[in-house]
């Protein structure tokens, strides 16, 4: 394809490289990141998942020996040969990523003469084969290597074995693990190979196909059916720092508002007004926390974007703004397709001005959603994106907090859309099979760009579809999962996999969409939900009610139990949050990203870190009363209920009733806490509660605490506070010393004092700035309270 090198020239950071048939470019973006690109279907780049390519500068070499060109960077050495062949190594020139010599060797599926064709009339489905890809990279895959990231996609954590493809699809059959396409594109992976980490992120919005050792276990590769050859090759090699740098490049996940931290509740449908008016009050009344409700389609003048039904909802200002003073959010869906139409106003303007999709002949294109005939915004167009979020101002003035964003694959009900449907994508003419992985977050974009210029606060908007880089704009869900425990199951792995695909704010459905759920599996779906970043619970309409309360008293204990677990984890949430602003990390996170050298964490599917400090080991099985938990090596673990200290790297069974979840805090660390509100802001937060876990040695513990307003834009101004707590146990581990300091301080509320919840120790007294204090001992741990920038020594 590529031919005999010609020959190279070094322009900057880039290293022009000539083949017999083809150019390519190889971009150094820093010592760790390089990028392999070929224009094999246009000369530019134009990423829409990199927004602002930040080059690191920095010294490499580039030499050409014999029959290859060799890169040196300080991490990196890449040897590129003949027909561009890629091999590349760490600085010890121990091999990384090599590309694979040779052609496709797929197995054959064996049939016999006829049989498919009476299999296929029965219902049994092929899998389609990929021999159409243009673009196409095979990598030699090595011993001992696993695979992750991938974005949403169903199965296991460890993807190797599996082909997956980037379409992004809405599939309402329950989804199983030999789906190979979900809403969301994210080309995207990790390799860990002997220890070490790398990923690879191929930036093609087309519709691209991962096979990692399917079809041949000789190789792995990845490809698309069109497009340019552009993929980085980011190098660890600990997966944080790959996690760390791929963020970086695609972008990382703004602050949100605090109050999308909390406990949200959604159904279709919760009309009429009525019927949501009840669903708030059911909170309140019985002491569930609460702070979001949604509205789905049926809110809607006939599935009018933008619109409301006024039989249903006469007065939704009125209405918006009384939950509101009851401290519920209201999100409402809006969907890409507008109503084919005369006289409404949204399809009219877009009519005008030619806002939507077309077919070749320019004629706007049609296609069935829930509105009947509709028509698909142009989103790619950044025109047609400032009408969207012009748009957005309606639902704001309303009062509506958050937007929520379906069927933006773009799903349509009269078969998919055709591929020669044109797009304007910014100034380019191009078409459906370029545009449909980005139709959706290009919609996000358009939203969040809306919200956030109409209410000058964090945008909350939540997407079914999207690529690379989304997260810039969109919280996500996973789109229509089924109340079924293989489903909750399921939903770990793929929540840690888009966690490592740089969707820091994901969630799925908790109790499941489709089907009817049951107490036990709401009871245990909750326990995850937990400590999952989006917390949301959603059903079907004419499935059984799903509300916390919907089956029985006990359900309904421990749905309160673990919704005001959640609300006392909101800072240390939020902490979590701030943090990922820099180092790129999610909330829900494999085991395996902070215990690289640990290989029994590479294939842990049923448990995972929230943050870094809390292991959760939800049970996910009906009936189960009992589960195995393996705890890392490299640290000790405390069982949260009983406060027994684990040794890390081992297997140990822990016994859970329906009403425990097996969660383990780290040892050594500090978990901030708040007071249970019935929802964010219900008080004003003045204390705050450290519930401390101390190191068993003398291993010194620094926290760091963020505060901000928690919903504006201020902090980007600087406007916050940052607190540090220092713990450290003198050898002998006689004695505590604790210290309190604001390190930053620009905002104007701060904390008035500070709780200390200490576990597993045994003081004889407890000295603040020198002078004894009092302290209770509640439910075995210690308890004080000092104010603000206290030294404390506890003896
Ligand atoms: O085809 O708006 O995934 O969350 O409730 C159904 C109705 C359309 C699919 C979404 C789901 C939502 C539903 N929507």
């Amino acid at each position: 394809m590529f031919g005999k090198i010609i020959g190279f020239e070094q322009v900057d950071n880039k290293i022009h490289i000539g083949f017999e048939e083809q150019n390519v470019i190889v971009e150094i973006i820093s010592a760790s990141i390089i990028n392999f690109f070929s224009p094999l279907k246009r000369e530019q780049r134009l990423s829409k998942a990199v927004e602002d390519l930040k080059v690191q500068k920095c010294s490499f070499s580039v030499d050409s020996k014999e029959d290859k060109i060799i890169i040196a960077t300080d991490k990196l050495n890449v040897n590129i040969f003949d027909d561009f062949k890629v091999d590349i190594y760490d600085d010890s020139w121990n091999i990384l990523c090599e590309d694979y010599r040779g052609d496709r060797k797929p197995f054959v599926r064996r049939g016999v003469d006829g049989g498919w064709a009476v299999a296929a009339e029965e219902g049994h489905e092929l899998k389609d084969g990929d021999n159409k890809l243009r673009v196409q990279v095979l990598k030699k895959m090595e011993e001992d290597m696993y695979f992750y990231g991938f974005g949403e996609k169903t199965g296991h954590l460890n993807k190797k074995g599996y082909h997956y493809k980037m379409w992004n699809t809405d599939d309402p059959k329950p989804h199983v693990e030999s789906f190979e396409a979900l809403y969301k594109s994210i080309p995207f992976f990790i390799g860990l190979k002997e220890k070490q980490a790398f990923g690879i992120f191929f930036d093609n919005t087309f519709e691209s196909h991962f096979d990692i050792g399917k079809e041949n276990s000789d190789y792995y590769y990845f490809g698309a059916v069109d497009g340019n050859l552009d993929y980085y090759f980011i190098y660890g090699p600990s997966m944080k720092e790959v996690v760390n740098r791929y963020t970086d490049l695609t972008g990382r996940t703004p602050l949100p508002q605090l109050w999308t931290l909390g406990y949200q509740q959604c159904r279709w449908a919760y009309v009429p007004e009525q019927r949501l008016m009840e669903i708030a009050k059911e909170f309140r009344n019985r002491d569930i926390p609460c702070d979001a409700l949604y509205l789905d389609i049926d809110y809607m003048d006939g599935y009018r974007v933008f619109t409301w039904d006024k039989n249903k909802f006469p007065n939704p200002k009125e209405m918006l703004s009384e939950l509101k003073q009851n401290g519920f959010k209201v999100v409402t869906i809006i969907d890409p397709g507008v109503k084919k139409d005369k006289g409404y106003e949204i399809y009219d303007k877009g009519i005008k001005n030619g806002y939507f999709a077309a077919d070749k002949d320019n004629i706007p294109y049609v296609n069935k959603v829930w509105p009947g005939d509709a028509l698909y915004p142009d989103f790619p167009n950044e025109k047609v994106r400032n009408w969207w979020a012009e748009n957005q101002k309606i639902m704001m003035d309303y009062g509506v907090s958050g937007i929520w964003n379906d069927m933006n694959e773009p799903a349509s009900f009269n078969g998919p859309l055709p591929d020669d449907v044109v797009f304007n994508n910014d100034g380019i003419i191009t078409d459906h099979r370029e545009m449909h992985n980005v139709f959706g977050h290009y919609m996000s974009k358009a939203t969040y760009e809306g919200i956030k210029k109409y209410t000058n606060k964090r945008p909350f908007v939540i997407t079914r579809a999207c690529y690379a880089g989304t997260q810039k704009y969109s919280t996500v869900w996973t789109g229509d999962n089924q109340s079924l425990w293989e489903h909750l199951r399921m939903s770990l792995p793929m929540l840690m996999n888009l966690g490592l695909s740089g969707i820091t704010f994901c969630g799925t459905d908790v109790g499941g969409f489709g089907f009817d759920c049951t107490a036990e599996l709401l009871s245990r779906w909750v326990q995850v939900g937990c400590f999952t970043p989006l917390f949301r619970n959603h059903s079907s309409i004419m499935t059984r009610d799903q509300e916390p309360w919907a089956f029985d008293k006990q359900t309904e204990d421990i749905n309160r139990k673990y919704i005001k677990l959640r609300y006392k984890l909101i800072p240390y949430l939020y902490d979590t949050l701030w943090k990922q602003k820099s180092s790129g990390l999610p909330l829900i996170r494999p085991l395996m990203l902070h215990y690289q050298e640990d290989e029994n964490t590479y294939e842990i599917n049923d448990e995972f870190l929230c943050g870094e400090n809390i292991l959760v080991a939800p049970v996910i099985e009906q009936g189960k009363t009992a589960r195995m938990v393996y705890l890392p090596k490299g640290s000790n673990w405390v069982d949260y209920w009983t406060k027994e200290v684990f040794q890390g790297g081992k297997y140990i069974v822990k016994e859970a009733p329906l009403d425990l979840c097996p969660v383990y805090i780290k040892q050594g660390t500090i978990i901030p806490n708040y007071p249970v509100q019935n929802y964010i802001g219900e008080k004003k937060i003045e204390e705050l509660t450290l519930d401390i876990y101390p190191a068993a040695d003398d291993t010194e513990i620094k926290y760091v605490h963020y505060q901000d307003d928690g919903e504006s834009f201020e902090y980007r101004k600087g406007v916050y506070n940052l607190y540090e707590f220092l713990i450290k146990g003198s050898d002998d581990l006689k004695g505590i010393a604790i210290r309190i300091n604001k390190t930053y301080r620009a905002y104007r509320d701060s904390y008035h004092s500070f709780k200390f919840k200490i576990n597993n120790i045994k003081p004889a007294e407890i000295l603040a700035d020198g002078k004894a204090i009092e302290f209770k001992i509640v439910e075995g741990a210690i308890e004080f309270l000092v104010e603000s920038e206290t030294e404390i020594y506890i003896k």
